[in-house]
């Protein structure tokens, strides 16, 4: 038994640091000694599903971790104590239909930690009490328990405190665009939302050859941001309709459009910046229905879903973190800041103004 602090979410109020008991790793599974974790949105609609109700709490958040396992459970052969890891937050079964069929992200036994959610016997304590596994990691923390497809071994070089962001946000963005939509050299490309995940679209579609790359916020202080990602344009969303002022830079409509905020009317927004035959891919989780103009299918305008960059994670986060290495991806101006755990809560508070690209965690800060 370990007994680590994190940071727990018990309902309405903010995040507290706690003493968290975690059992040895069982069969199949890996401790992670957390080094870093990134503050993705898709926290922050945790909090505020628990600010509204239906969140089931105490859970502990934060899914975007690079950390170094600390010991590993019988019959695990991928890694060993020593091994710098990323963690990817949806382990696939690698047996199930869509495992076999390659859509490693539609995997649908994920065999998920968030143990007391799905039945199983709950992995933390407190005092006691089952805490919940948040996304199935509880990355705010000072370890973490994991399957063994939960885990990527990662070079040795590479600086866990910023590549815990192909933890989520970078292998979701890049991934967006090279594996789910397939952007093709040449093409028009907007990306509206230019937080963690929409800066990885940005330069992901510059990776793909994208020839216009244009960037849609509503904080201004994001259009110079995204220009260092590969942004060709800046469209400021607060100033006016961002659909006519896309198409005026790009003389007209675009090869694909990527909505990166969760909103139905920003779906929509992308939807009507496309071209016949054109794709809208909705990376945003977004809590409610959608709009868009029926007949637009009549010319072969797609709308289609993104999850996890549709990455197969042994494959893509390596390879990512190879790409950043090689100064082929820009990792570094994708961290806005960096707090200790005990100020996780104001980390949320700045995701709130927009102005931060990401922020990092550090459990032991
Ligand atoms: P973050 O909050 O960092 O960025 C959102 C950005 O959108 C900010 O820059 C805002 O200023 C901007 N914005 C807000 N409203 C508007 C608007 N009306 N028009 C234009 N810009 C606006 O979020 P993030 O990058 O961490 O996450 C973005 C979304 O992606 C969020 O919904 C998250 O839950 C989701 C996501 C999806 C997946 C997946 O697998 N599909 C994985 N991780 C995160
Ligand atoms: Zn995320």
């Amino acid at each position: 038994m370990t007994t680590m602090q994190s940071a727990v979410l018990r309902g309405p109020d903010p995040m507290q640091v706690e003493s968290i008991d975690l059992g040895a790793p069982e069969a199949g599974e890996v401790l992670v000694r957390v080094v870093a974790c990134g503050v993705c949105h898709s926290d922050l609609h945790s909090i505020n599903r628990a600010k509204s109700g239906p969140l089931r709490t105490p859970v502990i958040l934060g899914h975007e971790v690079g950390g170094i396992v600390e010991e590993v459970g019988p019959g695990v052969t991928s890694v060993k104590a020593g091994d710098h890891v990323v963690v990817a937050f949806r382990p696939n079964c690698g047996q199930c239909y869509f495992c076999l069929r390659g859509d490693l992200a539609l995997c649908e036994r994920p065999d998920n930690p968030d143990r007391a959610a799905t039945g199983a016997r709950p992995r933390l304590h407190s005092s006691g009490e089952p805490v919940l596994q948040g996304v199935g990691v509880a990355g705010y923390s000072e370890y973490t328990l994991m399957p063994e497809r939960g885990v990527v071994k990662v070079r040795d070089d590479a600086p866990l405190d910023v590549v815990c962001l192909v933890g989520c946000g970078v292998t979701t963005g890049v991934g967006a665009a090279i594996n789910t939509a397939k952007v093709h050299a040449g093409s028009d490309v907007a990306v509206i939302g230019l937080g963690g995940v929409g800066l990885n679209i940005v330069q992901g579609a510059r990776l793909a050859g994208a020839r216009r790359i244009i960037a849609v916020d509503t904080v201004a202080s994001k259009g110079a941001l995204a220009a260092k990602f590969g942004a060709t344009d800046f469209v400021n969303a607060a100033e006016g309709d961002p659909v006519a002022a896309v198409q005026k830079i790009a003389g007209g409509y675009l090869d694909y459009a990527f909505e990166a905020i969760g909103l139905g009317v920003t779906v929509t927004q992308a939807f009507n910046m496309v071209r016949r035959g054109g794709t809208a891919v909705v990376v945003g989780v977004v809590g409610q229905d959608v709009t868009v103009p029926g007949l637009a299918f009549l010319g072969e305008k797609k709308l289609i879903g993104s999850f996890f960059g549709s990455a197969r994670p042994q494959y893509d986060i390596p390879r990512l973190i190879d790409l950043y290495m090689d100064g082929k991806i820009n990792l570094d101006d994708l961290v806005s800041k960096r707090r200790p755990l005990r100020e996780v809560n104001e980390a949320f508070a700045d995701m709130e103004t927009g102005e931060v690209a990401r922020s990092v965690i550090n459990p032991r800060g």
